[in-house]
């Protein structure tokens, strides 16, 4: 893949001497930190260009490209040769995505699924790409960390992301997924949206109480943080909080690695930073988010506050939630939310209820909310055994002419918003008649 970006780079080199460059990239962590790292790559690299942020990549978004520049897509385009080939000007593809069709004369594609196929982030590839092209690109190697936590990639590294790894010092440590794990202890406990422990999460006087179980004091005038606690510390913690979690869903990831990156100077938690990134594009501030990863002092304010917003948006939607009618019956549950949540998050919202204990494992929870004309479906499995939702979705969206992207547990689509009743009735029916899969 090196000797691939090495000749990708000849060829930018010479074709952006007559075109400047449009950088197209994904409007997730993933894809904002790719976007972040190969714009001040070509920064340094005294190259022109623009930046476009997408929440998807349509084909009507790529009619609209300019044959004028030069295009580069980051994090997404993999699975649109179809359209691509037809455009009038030199392409590169600098992504992480299984390549569906043939790639066209105009495309160049530095993908790890043409290599050894090591996962890797986009973010990861245009880290590879910044620093063949030099050496002092190396100080972006903590975005892509970000970008590797953003796509939950921590499980599965290999060769290039040790090397990240080294070159970003990062601080590794095993322990409780609670983030911001750099901030004192019982405040992440208490506002922790990132793990729901029954009777602590929201409740100062829970959290307490925890606290006194697993013998952790306060040390000076504060509670350490989760990354400072020693071994034995976080041991205690975690059977602490693991007794309280006993008969609700198990299926949390509660323990792994931390990983600990620096950012403006200070030991920041790469899970918390995938997450305001990822709020302030959810929120409809890509442009935020980008300018908070390339690290301009007005964008990091913006951010924070963006992030507060975003979090307040996500405690009203679960009220609207728990308070809404919902269509119920045999395993499920479809809540259509309309306009009432972003369809930007609404996935997020059926996620967090997927892990309520409101629900009893094996139920399906569907959520629909407005975007634009059309209508995002998102579909989860509560618990580990249940159907197999994409093959649900499926049945209904396919006859509809819509595609169905996701995993068994955890799929998403989009529908048309005429489609809306018909929709929630064909689904009603395959959920009442499937029968369960264990
Ligand atoms: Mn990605």
């Amino acid at each position: 893949m090196l000797s691939a970006i090495k000749s990708a780079i000849e060829r930018i080199d010479i074709l952006s001497k007559t075109k400047p460059i449009t950088i197209i990239s994904h409007f997730d962590t993933d894809g904002i930190t790719s976007a972040a790292i190969f714009s001040r790559a070509l920064q340094r690299w005294n190259k022109k260009f623009s930046v476009k942020i997408l929440k998807s990549l349509e084909e009507t978004h790529i009619l609209a490209l300019p044959e004028d520049n030069l295009l580069v897509f980051l994090d997404l385009a993999s699975n649109s040769m179809r359209y691509l080939k037809n455009k009038k000007t030199d392409i590169f593809i600098l992504d992480h995505h299984e390549i569906t069709d043939e790639i066209p004369s105009n495309v160049t594609m530095i993908n790890p699924h043409l290599y050894d196929k090591e996962p890797m982030s986009g973010a990861a590839v245009a880290y590879l790409f910044a620093k063949s092209l030099s050496p002092e690109n190396k100080d972006l190697a903590n975005l892509a960390v970000i970008g590797m936590v953003g796509d939950s990639l921590e499980k599965n590294l290999g060769r290039v992301y040790d090397e990240i790894l080294r070159d970003s010092n990062t601080v590794i440590k095993k322990g409780l997924l609670l983030y911001p794990s750099t901030r004192p202890l019982d405040k992440a406990l208490e506002y922790s949206s990132s793990m729901y422990i029954p009777g602590v999460t929201g409740s100062y006087l829970g959290v307490l109480e925890l606290l006194r179980d697993a013998n952790i004091q306060k040390t000076e005038d504060r509670y350490k943080s989760i990354h400072e606690l020693t071994d034995e510390e976080m041991s205690r913690l975690i059977t602490s909080i693991m007794l309280r979690m006993v008969g609700h869903d198990t299926t949390q990831e509660m323990i792994g690695n931390l990983y600990l990156v620096k950012f403006f100077n200070k030991l920041e938690d790469a899970r918390e930073f995938s997450a305001l990134i990822n709020a302030c594009s959810r929120m409809d501030n890509p442009e935020i988010a980008l300018g908070f990863c390339l690290g301009n002092r007005k964008y990091i304010e913006q951010a924070e506050k963006v992030y507060i917003e975003y979090k307040q948006h996500l405690v009203s939607a679960l009220r609207y939630v728990s308070e809404t009618d919902k269509i119920t019956g045999n395993h499920y549950a479809i809540i259509n939310a309309k306009d009432r949540i972003k369809d930007t998050i609404i996935g997020t919202v059926a996620s967090i209820i997927s892990h309520s204990p409101a629900y009893p494992q094996g139920t399906i929870i569907v959520a629909l909310a407005y975007n634009e004309d059309k209508i995002k479906v998102s579909a989860r499995m509560s618990g580990k055994e249940g159907k197999n939702v994409r093959e649900v979705l499926s049945k209904v969206v396919v006859p509809l002419g819509g595609e169905v992207g996701g995993h068994p547990n955890a799929a998403g689509c989009l529908i048309l918003r005429e489609q809306e009743s018909q929709f929630i009735q064909e689904l009603q029916k395959v959920l009442e008649v499937e029968p369960i899969k264990v």
